[in-house]
């Protein structure tokens, strides 16, 4: 999603700004600006659609100067891709502003603005704060006091940046509904929408919280809280251990991303799991007492993370005993529900920063759930510091924006946290020692399971000229199909749709056809039969099928079925390992058609706008 990236220092900023901007890139975007103000007082600007490449080759051909400056990469809500929509926004040639976000009364703001005299420029909603704050400057003390009078008119989501090339010497940052962080250097300071875009020039930050405001020059950081009142942040250093860096010899990062897969999730493991079981105190101080009293879990989450969280479900309440609800973010914030007694809200998400993710536990809160755990990637990221107990996924740091080892590792994250329930719940110590046993054995059948790779790498020229696809799967492999078929929608733009595989009767199986591929996830568990049954229907009407199983399983590849075997796994973590290789299949599909892998259209990462 947008990028914000701003710093005041001595030197010139420019190259900063722009590296911010690249560090950002993989959120996605559609264009990029920057503003500066020079030694002369004179605010500039460039914009430019597209990457921030065509950005950093305009400021090649005209350079500009400044040390103070904000720069930006916006993934439009409102109003077209244009240079004129990118940002930074001007008001008066003296105002300056990136924001993240949106504001919601923005169309009533513009009518007020424009009786007062305002021309907009661009049809975001953006340019309202510029204009507004302009508009608050003519009485007010300061550029804080400006902003601090305009936040209060604004409705929605902000994380905004603002600039004035009148005092040259300040930044002013807001944030409400969308992250800021600012960077503390040596007589300079900087700003960005999130830490890792500052990690060539810092490694202290200070996390704003909601409804905060602050004044940033070069050698303070002043923080008013919502009430007002000036308040002290924490300084944290930062955690991320290494450098989202390079492709290291890969094609891309998500098929960097698909290979870590055993690595990470071995991380994701160790300190917290040996062959006896689960470690003390790896959900913090006091976390055994509130997770003895769980009965029940709500799961929230968006995208990717819903299906982890679907996935958990049937692990919860088959091998926990604990009732579970999983629900889409964006929905339970705005219906009624009800909260069950003894109830854990899980909220999952990989950058800690989902907006809806993010609303859906203030939300929980209000409606008395007796705690809230997130399972996420971030370290130091809001549903991190807003959820009374945390639970990071160890991926590192994914650039690739469709999600692939934040996914596994979640998936390993809610394994054990099954177990941990399960055992506060009265698990059987044989089926505590299954469990812990599949997850000691993963990264191997991970490992092993990419050895598939050439494999599927042919099989993905099947599929380069095809439209559509439908993945089947049953229980636990039913979200695993699910994901799978958002791998190939995101990246390689096939429409494709997921199904539990007793489902198909009931409507899909009128769109079989041999240009109809139908993808199957067949592990050898107990459904497998029911499974068989359901693949000749598919077979009976023509369909052209493949399928991921287990050797044991007896499939047999013929002129309507390609069979690919998976390397045999213990069912409990079957739909870890069966993610893989439909990881895989969409990957390849996505480069032979010559999609933008990293960074699929109209997509972004990090999703903080409702
Ligand atoms: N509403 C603004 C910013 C959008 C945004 O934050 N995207 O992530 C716009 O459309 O320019």
């Amino acid at each position: 999603m947008c990028g914000i990236v701003g710093a005041i220092a001595e030197r010139n900023v420019v190259n900063i700004l722009l590296e911010g901007l690249k560090r950002l890139e993989y959120r996605g975007y559609d264009s990029a600006g920057v503003a500066l103000v020079d030694a002369d007082q004179k605010l500039h600007r460039v914009r430019r659609i597209g990457k921030v490449q065509e950005l950093q080759n305009a400021l090649a051909e005209s350079p500009l100067k400044g040390s103070i400056g904000i720069a930006h990469t916006r993934w439009a809500t409102h109003g077209g891709v244009t240079d004129k929509n990118a940002h930074p926004h001007f008001s008066s040639e003296q105002i300056a502003v990136v924001h993240n976000g949106i504001i919601e009364n923005y169309q009533s703001l513009r009518e007020i603005l424009r009786s007062d005299g305002y021309d907009f420029q661009s049809e975001t909603d953006t340019e309202t704060i510029a204009h507004t704050i302009h508009k608050e400057m003519k009485q007010a003390e300061s550029l804080l006091d400006a902003v601090c009078k305009s936040v209060k008119q604004f409705h929605g989501a902000y994380g905004t940046v603002v600039m004035d090339k009148n005092d040259p010497e300040t930044l002013v940052v807001a944030r409400s509904g969308s992250p800021l962080v600012i960077g503390l250097g040596i007589g300079e300071n900087f700003i960005a929408s999130d830490q890792l875009a500052l990690l060539p020039v810092t490694r202290r930050f200070i996390f704003l919280e909601e409804g905060d405001v602050a004044e940033i020059t070069r050698t303070s950081v002043r923080i008013l809280d919502k009430n007002g009142e000036e308040v002290e942040r924490q300084i944290h250093d930062s955690e991320i251990e290494h450098d989202a860096g390079d492709k290291a010899g890969y094609r891309h990062y998500m098929l960097k991303e698909i290979y870590e897969q055993p690595i990470v999730v071995r991380n994701a493991l160790q300190g917290r799991l040996n062959s006896e079981g689960l470690l003390p105190g790896i959900y913090g101080d006091d976390a055994d007492m509130i997770l003895q009293k769980v009965r029940h879990v709500q799961i929230v989450a968006c995208g990717t993370s819903y299906h982890a969280g679907m996935t958990a479900r049937y692990w919860l309440e088959q091998y926990a005993n604990v009732s579970c609800n999983v629900e889409i973010a964006s929905e339970f914030r705005y219906r009624k529900s009800f909260v069950h007694d003894n109830s854990l809200l899980i909220t999952i998400s990989q950058s800690g920063e989902t907006a809806d993710t993010l609303a859906a536990l203030r939300l929980a809160k209000e409606l008395g759930y007796m705690s809230s755990l997130t399972v996420c990637n971030v370290p130091g990221s809001s549903l991190v510091r807003e959820s009374d107990l945390s639970f990071m996924t160890k991926a590192g740091a994914e650039i690739g924006v469709a999600s692939t080892k934040a996914f596994t590792t979640q998936l390993t994250a809610l394994l054990m946290l099954t177990l941990k329930l399960g055992q506060c719940n009265g698990m059987s110590k044989e089926q505590a020692n299954a469990i812990v046993n599949a997850l000691n054995t993963l990264p191997a059948k991970l490992e092993a399971t990419l050895n598939l790779d050439k494999e599927i790498g042919q099989l993905a020229e099947e599929f380069a000229d095809k439209h559509h696809a439908l993945f089947l799967g049953r229980g636990d492999q039913y979200p695993i199909a699910m994901e799978g078929a958002l791998k190939l929608k995101e990246i390689s733009y096939i429409h494709a749709e997921a199904y539990a595989s007793g489902e198909l009767k009931h409507g899909p199986l009128a769109l079989i056809d041999d240009e109809m591929p139908v993808i199957v996830v067949a592990p050898n568990n107990e459904l497998l039969e029911k499974l068989k049954s359901n693949v000749e229907e598919v077979r009976a009407r023509g369909g052209i099928m493949y399928v991921f199983a287990d050797k044991d399983a007896n499939f047999e590849s013929d002129a309507t079925m390609r069979v690919i075997n998976i390397p045999h796994v213990d069912e409990i973590v079957a739909p870890i390992v069966y993610t893989l290789p439909l990881q895989l299949l969409s990957y390849y599909v996505a480069v032979i058609k010559g999609t933008d892998v990293d960074q699929p259209r109209n997509l972004a990462k990090s999703v903080t706008v409702e």
